[in-house]
């Protein structure tokens, strides 16, 4: 074993021969040995790794994952799976996020850097056992020590990078269907958005858009004059964002297909023959995403795209899925030659049924391709988690390349850690389930701990029908998601916000021009968690020491300033909620009528109308509000509001930029830093700061004292 130490908090210990992944970018020095910390390993059968928990111990993390915030209880395979169905009983998802922090009186964090599967059995077999499993020897093991988690946090994301900060539109809504599938839909989307006073910023373009399902393609009948079509939508005010698959049709004089093949840019069989499994487009090619030169390839080709006036993808199927391969075919296949009269016994009736169930993402196919890795041939399952990561990065480098200057939404189905610096993800294909609007709520700060920020899950459910309930309390919590999309599966009832009876399209309309209103807030507490390594969503015990703030997995800490109470649960019109210290509720029917009410620390049972979305704000805390708009690229934030709780003396910082360039990442960016300080009964001394020639003019503030008292003042902004 090797041990390498990144700072006086990060220790990386290399067994092995280690396979790099590239998540992690600091480079340690090379010190003397010493023993792993905190883990027992045992290396008889590949590694397991075993930390003793005590019974206070929580244990944060594992990102895109099923089951609590604390991980305590369940049994994890980190192995990107395409699973539509994220039953209670599932132990994988589509990312492997392989973070987790130990929260007690003893404190760490421990990354394991590993790209094939791994087992994160925790307290599951054993109530008090921590086992980490992976079935090699070779593996990258990070620990982290600090005194609290957040502070551990933020050591790890400072070792991965930072993130990837999308363009400012697309922090507005957005609208998805599996299909549009042609410019009349399309057009017709967008005309009832405009129809019904709705913002909205982005439609979304599902695989039908292509011809044949053929990556970078466009289907000529559906979308004859695409560029112009592109246009005219985003005259509209529309951006349109299309999929992209990770599986290549095998068709000749196909492009992608044949200059992947010629130059062997697909990942190979046992034979040297380029892997053929199907997925939409019938029989596919996998391009070999591991390899630097195919990334540049495949990166390259999304110019096909910007060069139809394109700003967004989203990469999908890039577990990778795989329906079937002619193995599996030809197994079931052979088994199904029974004839019609046979009387199958019960075991072979189930085999022959598994053998259909099995066919698609069968692990004997993963193992039965390989990656080109500096000229090895790694098989695919030693590096499966590595393959969705390398087809964003794919994409962010080729994008990059296209043009350097340019941000561009990018999101990912599948991912490993380190992928949060090329795109973002939303959380797959999960139903329009209430519990999964609460598994939604309850990953967002796990997979913040893993570097995702830009992250969020279908609205309203992709399978399955959502109801007029369900897609109000879903769209309530998604308003404070970076990434906001409302995605449905084909053949589920539409639910497009206009798509449902006047008080529920009411009540959407006020919902989401909260979020337009919010904006300034969320993009300036996004772009500070980015650029400062710090989380967007924080469970309450990240920032509140008490005993009980552990225990709260359905209220989220929001940026600097917001703690927010979704409701998840159906027919209920208020819920529980705990609050750590005092703080004011603002419950919004409508973002222009503030009325406060302060909530001493404690228990609370508050009611919440299905037109209503509680926000707390937190005792000496400030937030920003703007005002709504058609979409982002029309809000006008030169006048905004200042909401502030005090007690003492509160300080907010109000990051802004251009929103469309990479210029933040050397420093440009606008920042007014308001200062407000308690001075007498009725008096507050304010002091504003502006750095960065903000385009913020006046400041409207209201400042909330601890009687609920409101005084309003009204501040121009020095240039
Ligand atoms: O096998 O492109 O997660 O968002 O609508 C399904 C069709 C393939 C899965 C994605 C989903 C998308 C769907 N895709």
């Amino acid at each position: 074993m090797n041990f390498y130490e990144l700072s006086d908090k990060v220790f990386k210990y290399s067994f092995g021969n280690p396979i790099n992944t590239e998540a992690v970018v600091t480079k340690g020095e090379k010190v003397k040995n010493e023993a792993l910390r905190y883990f027992n390993i045992d290396d008889t059968e590949g590694m397991r790794f075993t930390y003793k928990m005590t019974k206070e111990q929580v244990v944060w993390g594992l990102g895109e994952n099923l089951k609590g915030m604390n991980k305590r209880g369940g049994i994890y395979d980190s192995f990107c799976s395409d699973d539509p169905r994220h039953t209670p009983d599932k132990k994988s998802l589509y990312g492997a996020h392989n973070f987790l922090v130990v929260d007690g009186k003893e404190t760490f964090g421990v990354f394991i850097d590993y790209p094939g599967k791994v087992i994160f059995d925790i307290g599951f077999s054993e109530e008090s056992s921590l086992i980490i499993a992976i079935e090699e020897k070779d593996v990258e093991v990070y620990i982290i020590t600090g005194e609290k988690p957040l502070e551990i946090v933020r050591e790890f994301l400072s070792i991965i990078g930072e993130g990837y900060a999308p363009p400012k539109w697309a922090f507005g809504y957005q609208q998805s269907r599996w299909s549009y599938p042609n410019e009349e839909s399309v057009r017709e989307v967008a005309k009832k958005f405009i129809e019904n006073n709705i913002p909205c910023d982005a439609i979304y373009l599902d695989i039908d858009y292509m011809e044949r399902f053929k990556d970078f393609t466009i289907d000529q009948k559906a979308f004859p004059e695409f560029k112009t079509f592109a246009k005219e939508m985003k005259d509209k005010g529309f951006r349109l964002i299309p999929i992209i698959d990770a599986g290549v049709k095998i068709e000749k004089d196909y492009d992608i297909y044949e200059e992947g093949l010629e130059n062997n840019y697909f990942c190979q069989d046992e034979e040297g023959k380029a892997f053929m499994a199907a997925v939409w487009p019938g029989r596919c090619h996998f391009p070999d995403f591991l390899n630097p030169q195919v990334r540049t390839w495949f990166g390259l080709k999304y110019k096909v795209l910007t060069d139809l006036g394109i700003e967004g993808f989203w990469n999908d199927m890039n577990e990778p899925a795989l329906f079937y391969t002619e193995r599996g075919l030809k197994e079931a296949v052979s088994l199904a030659k029974v004839s019609e009269n046979e009387n199958l016994d019960i075991y072979s009736f189930f085999k022959l049924k598994d053998s259909f169930n099995n066919m698609s993402n069968s692990l004997e196919d993963y193992k039965s391709f390989y990656h080109n890795i500096n000229g090895d041939k790694i098989n695919h399952y030693k590096v499966h988690n590595l393959y969705g990561y390398n087809m964003t990065r794919a994409a962010g480098e080729g994008l990059n390349l296209i043009d350097s200057s340019k941000r561009f939404l990018l999101l990912s189905r599948a991912s490993y850690i380190g992928m949060h610096r090329y795109g973002g993800i939303w959380t797959g294909d999960n139903h329009s389930w209430w519990e999964h609007l609460l598994l939604n709520i309850k990953m967002m700060p796990s997979l913040n701990m893993c570097g995702f920020l830009y992250i969020g899950a279908d609205t309203g459910g992709f399978g399955g029908d959502t109801n007029h309930e369900l897609i109000t309390r879903w769209t309530q919590f998604s308003i404070f998601t970076p990434l906001f999309r409302n995605h449905a599966a084909m053949g589920t009832r539409k639910q497009e916000p206009f798509s449902f009876e006047e008080e529920t399209i009411k009540n959407l309309r006020n919902t989401l021009e909260l979020r337009y209103a919010l904006i300034p807030y969320i993009y300036s507490e996004y772009m500070k968690s980015l650029k400062n390594k710090d989380m967007y969503f924080k469970p309450l015990s990240f920032e509140y020491t008490d005993d009980f703030s552990k225990r709260v997995e359905n209220q989220l800490l929001l940026g600097a300033s917001l703690m927010i109470t979704p409701i998840y649960e159906e027919n209920s019109l208020g819920r529980y909620v705990y609050l750590p210290e005092d703080m004011v509720l603002w419950k919004v029917k409508n973002y222009q009528e503030r009325i406060y009410e302060i909530l001493k620390g404690g228990h609370h049972y508050i009611d919440v109308g299905l037109n209503e979305v509680p926000i707390f704000l937190r005792k000496d805390k400030a937030f920003i509000l703007g005002k709504h708009s058609k979409n982002v690229d029309s809000l006008n934030n030169e006048e905004l509001k200042v909401i502030a709780f005090v007690e003492n003396e509160t300080t907010y910082v109000y990051y802004d930029d251009d929103g469309t360039t990479k210029d933040y990442k050397t420093g440009t960016h606008e920042e007014v830093i308001i200062n407000i300080k308690k001075c007498g009964e009725d008096d507050f001394a304010i002091e504003i700061k502006n750095k960065g020639n903000t385009k913020v003019r006046v400041l409207n503030l209201e400042i909330i004292d601890t009687n609920g008292r409101v005084h309003k003042k009204i501040l121009s902004v020095e240039t």
